[in-house]
């Protein structure tokens, strides 16, 4: 018998969620090593020091529940304990940024797995029951959390001030529909800026609507905003020293989300859309915009050095010359314009944004989902394909790290934190 290979993935026919447990289960050391591994490092750049074997404890609680559900071939049977792991980290004063962010890591590294060891068709319903149960998980939690913040009273554990409790509810609206599911970034204060919170929020709304059969997904912001999102949230990224795209990024995971969820994913765009937030809006599977829709890409006014990941998105979309332009000026191009370069699929005046981007959206919604997901899926693997050598990747890193090691860098966040224009000198 040949061990090195996962029991499942050799089962052929339709597929059966058993195949994804038993990948899980065959790999379980190594998945609990790269997510404690991955965490640890986490916790090393945001200077918190939770036990390792602590740690261990609860990626290995979280992924025995998960793989119950995989078992089962639902995201059900997260809801109850999911609901007391959050009430115990509540009356523990632990963060619910901390548990769902325990959960992002776990899923991120199960992804992983089940995409190397799946043949493509039966990963994609893996992947799909994979963010279903995510998903499920961290609504549970969420709403334990609230429950419990809004009992308030003597008899209420209460939350520490450092916690984000209640006030940290992610900023993210969802509806349905018929079949389309709708996710609303509403922050206005911080022009929809993506943080941990608002990346995790669209992340669990993508998870929610999954579950009630949502068959395209329409990403908006808020009605009434000039700023569909002020792209990463610069008080987040790191100071120096530190890759600061790196893998677990928040905005990051939800852009892997977004190119990977099994339904065709559609941003509805009013307003100006900036840095990371063009990268999430290219992710998505089309783009619908009004006049008044601007799009920058702007690591240059911070000093920081894209990710190769991001860089490819771009030249995924639009020619060179055209990404060149986007980057060395920062500049927003107008919507005018993004139609001409086909970053936008349709121009539509304001007021019928809506109603044609929901029409388009619910006409998907009418045709195979699994057809849709499978088509998607293959488009994704066949695009990211880019054979890389080792030496290239590392030499591209060195360069990003001279870059994100330098001085210009901090000088670009502070001069956003206070409000100046940046003087940056090249070192
Ligand atoms: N991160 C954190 N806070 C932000 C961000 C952001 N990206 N954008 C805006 N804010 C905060 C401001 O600091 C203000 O906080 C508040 O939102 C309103 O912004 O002073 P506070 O109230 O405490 P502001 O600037 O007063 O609003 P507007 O005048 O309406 O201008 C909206 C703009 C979007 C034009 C402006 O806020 C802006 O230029 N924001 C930064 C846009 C940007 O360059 N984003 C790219 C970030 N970089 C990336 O995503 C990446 C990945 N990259 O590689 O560069």
């Amino acid at each position: 018998m040949d061990r090195s290979r996962p029991p499942g993935a050799r089962l052929n026919g339709r597929w059966c969620p058993v195949d994804a447990a038993a990948v899980l289960a065959h790999a379980q050391d190594r998945i609990l090593d790269e997510a404690v591994a991955a965490l640890a490092e986490r916790d090393r750049a945001a200077h918190r020091s939770p036990g390792p074997q602590e740690c261990r404890r609860n990626v290995s609680q979280l992924f025995g529940l998960v793989l119950r559900c995989v078992r089962a071939g639902r995201a059900e049977p997260i809801g109850k304990p999911a609901e007391q792991i959050a009430a115990h980290c509540f009356a523990s004063g632990i963060d619910l940024a901390e548990i769902q962010g325990e959960v992002n890591v776990l899923t991120g590294v199960l992804r992983r797995h089940l995409a190397g060891a799946l043949p493509v068709e039966r990963q994609v319903q893996a992947l799909w029951l994979l963010a279903d149960i995510a998903g499920a998980g961290k609504d549970a939690m969420a709403r334990t959390y609230l429950a419990l913040a809004g009992q308030g009273g003597a008899d209420a554990p209460s939350v520490p001030a450092a916690a984000p409790s209640v006030q940290a509810a992610a900023p993210v609206g969802t509806a349905m529909v018929g079949k389309v599911g709708i996710i609303t970034l509403d922050d206005p204060d911080k022009r929809n800026a993506i943080g941990a919170r608002m990346a995790s929020g669209v992340v669990a709304a993508l998870g929610s609507l999954r579950t009630q059969d949502a068959r395209a997904i329409v990403l908006r912001a808020a009605a009434g905003t000039h700023v569909w999102s002020a792209g990463h949230d610069i008080d987040e990224l790191p100071r120096g020293r530190r890759d600061p795209l790196g893998y677990d990024n928040p905005l990051e995971e939800l852009i892997r989300v977004v190119r990977t969820y099994p339904a065709p994913v559609i941003a509805m765009v009013h307003g100006t859309v900036w840095g990371g937030a063009l990268d999430l809006v290219l992710s998505c599977d089309l783009v619908v915009a009004d006049e008044t829709a601007a799009f920058a890409i702007t690591p240059a006014n911070l000093g920081l050095p894209y990710n190769i990941t991001g860089l490819l998105h771009f030249m995924g979309r639009l020619p060179i010359n055209a990404i060149k332009e986007m980057f060395f000026t920062a500049t927003p191009i107008d919507a005018r314009k993004a139609r001409e370069w086909l970053l936008v699929n349709h121009l539509v005046p304001w007021d019928r944004l809506e109603s044609f981007t929901l029409e388009l959206a619910a006409t998907m919604a009418t045709k195979s989902p699994l057809a849709i997901a499978v088509i998607k899926e293959q488009l994704r693997v066949l695009s990211d394909y880019q054979p890389i050598a080792a030496q290239v990747y590392e030499r591209i890193q060195g360069l990003r790290r001279q870059a994100y090691d330098s001085s210009d860098y901090l000088e670009g966040l502070d001069a956003f934190a206070h409000k100046r224009q940046p003087i940056f000198k090249g070192t």
